[in-house]
């Protein structure tokens, strides 16, 4: 083991001035290839009185305009596309509920980039090429089977691609084919979890040390019944379709924010109301801009989710800027009789009380008032089955939520293992209100 990798590439330990001096090199590449390749982007930046000599520097991104999702959608599927068919080598789509798909396509670098981004994350957190990958993030048009599986061969690992599904299968092949780390969706870790302990395994006679959890957000109440679960460190990664999937960030060993790829993926933060850029430190919305994409050159892309950045030093020595656990998305934000709510604050209070990461939040309007219903499964150890035992227990829990979102909140505590879990993305949130406007 003396000769293990610590860092995957150079880069990601690189001076500033060399990060920028890359950066700075790849953004005025791609700046030109997308006005001359996509006529949205020509005509985008026509419109903003913005031409690609006006990019010098990483520093002038500033100038150039945002893109969103409803772009991908109205030039569904390839309009964006800055490349001719026969050089692209995969086509991903994004796991959204409404609306169009957004469709992404990748070149072979394109591949190779993505794939690097992975490998590097894998690395630091000391996945080596003599470890078993299990990947049971969904294989598909998702891009975290497939990212996750370029990634780890990318370093040399062996990747053994589950797929979602068939819990009871995963936990045999893990113990039958002696996977050293599992990728799955957060959700998906607490469900193998539980059928672990259901199933009377000893999670220690598992040779599993690790797992890459990401694809949506999670607190870190439910990285510990996770780590307890599973008897495993837990890392987070974080990725969207449209800038390549899994690998965009995720964390060291050391775990305070995820290292993004930056000399791949270009990363700000911004007021979302004003579109002005915030300095590190202060949450807003993640904007990235695909620097050195090849297929789908993506310029300061809105991701809706709520972040921050840190450029201060890290332990493990590298030197790119790491993103906050992000809070939520902006459209993922419940608003309460006025009040933003965020499903990432319920699971802190549940956590904390001892409940479980199952819950889910139903919200109603009845006579022009916001009503939120959180229901919650009861744990083996606070067990009641008196009325006034499960009134209490509800009335505490409402107690606490009221006084960390500022709104009140019904509690209904049900059956252990009554609500709907999941294998991929967790659905936690039922909106009624959108039913009766
Ligand atoms: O979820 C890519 C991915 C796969 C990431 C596997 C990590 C692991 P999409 O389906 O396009 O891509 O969804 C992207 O998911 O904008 C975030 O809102 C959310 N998300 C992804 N990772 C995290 C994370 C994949 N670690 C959207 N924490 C993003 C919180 C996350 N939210």
């Amino acid at each position: 083991m003396g000769n293990v990798k610590k860092y995957f590439d150079e880069i990601e330990c690189a001076p500033i001035e060399v990060m920028k001096w890359t950066q700075s090199n790849k953004l005025r590449k791609m700046v030109k290839a997308a006005y001359e390749n996509v006529p949205f982007y020509k005509d985008l930046f026509d419109k903003h009185g913005v031409k690609p000599e006006d990019i010098e520097t990483i520093d002038d991104i500033a100038k150039l305009p945002f893109t969103y999702k409803q772009d991908l959608r109205d030039n569904y599927p390839f309009g964006l596309f800055a490349v001719p068919k026969d050089k692209l080598v995969r086509i991903h789509a994004s796991s959204g509920t409404t609306g169009k798909q957004t469709v992404v396509g990748y070149t072979q670098g394109d591949v190779d980039a993505w794939s690097i981004g992975v490998a590097r994350m894998l690395t630091s957190i000391g996945i080596t090429k003599d470890d078993y990958a299990h990947i049971s993030y969904g294989y598909g048009l998702f891009t975290g089977g497939l990212g996750l599986h370029y990634g780890a061969e990318m370093l040399g690992a062996t990747a053994i691609p589950v797929s979602s599904g068939n819990t009871q299968r995963q936990i045999q092949i893990m113990q039958d084919f002696g996977s050293d780390f599992l990728c799955c969706t957060p959700s998906y870790a607490m469900l193998i979890g539980e059928t672990i302990k259901d199933l009377g395994v000893d999670p220690k006679s598992l040779k599993l040390r690790a797992g890459v959890f990401g694809a949506e957000p999670w607190t870190e109440g439910m990285r510990k019944q996770i780590e307890e679960l599973l008897d495993i460190k837990a890392y987070d990664i974080y990725g969207l379709s449209e800038i390549a999937g899994p690998g965009v960030a995720g964390e060291c060993e050391y775990q305070c924010g995820m290292h993004v790829q930056e000399d791949f993926f270009y990363p700000e933060i911004i007021d979302p109301d004003t579109g002005e850029v915030l300095p590190d430190g202060e949450y807003g919305e993640l904007v990235f801009t695909c620097i050195g994409k090849e297929a789908l050159p993506l310029v300061r892309y809105r991701t809706r989710d709520i972040c921050k950045l840190d450029r201060t030093p890290c332990k493990c020595g590298r030197t790119t800027v790491r993103m906050a656990k992000p809070k939520g998305r902006s459209d993922d934000m419940l608003i309460i009789r006025g009040v933003n709510v965020f499903p990432s604050q319920i699971e802190y209070v549940l956590l904390q009380l001892g409940f479980s990461a199952n819950y889910l939040i139903i919200v109603d309007r009845e006579n022009s008032l916001d009503r939120m219903t959180v229901k919650v499964e009861m744990t083996e150890s606070m067990f009641t089955d008196t009325v006034k035992g499960i009134e209490a227990l509800e009335n505490s829990i409402a107690a606490k939520m009221l006084s960390v979102l500022g709104v009140s909140t019904k509690i209904k505590i049900v059956e252990p293992k009554s609500l709907p879990r999941s294998e991929g993305k967790a659905n936690r949130v039922v909106d009624n209100r959108v039913l009766v406007d």
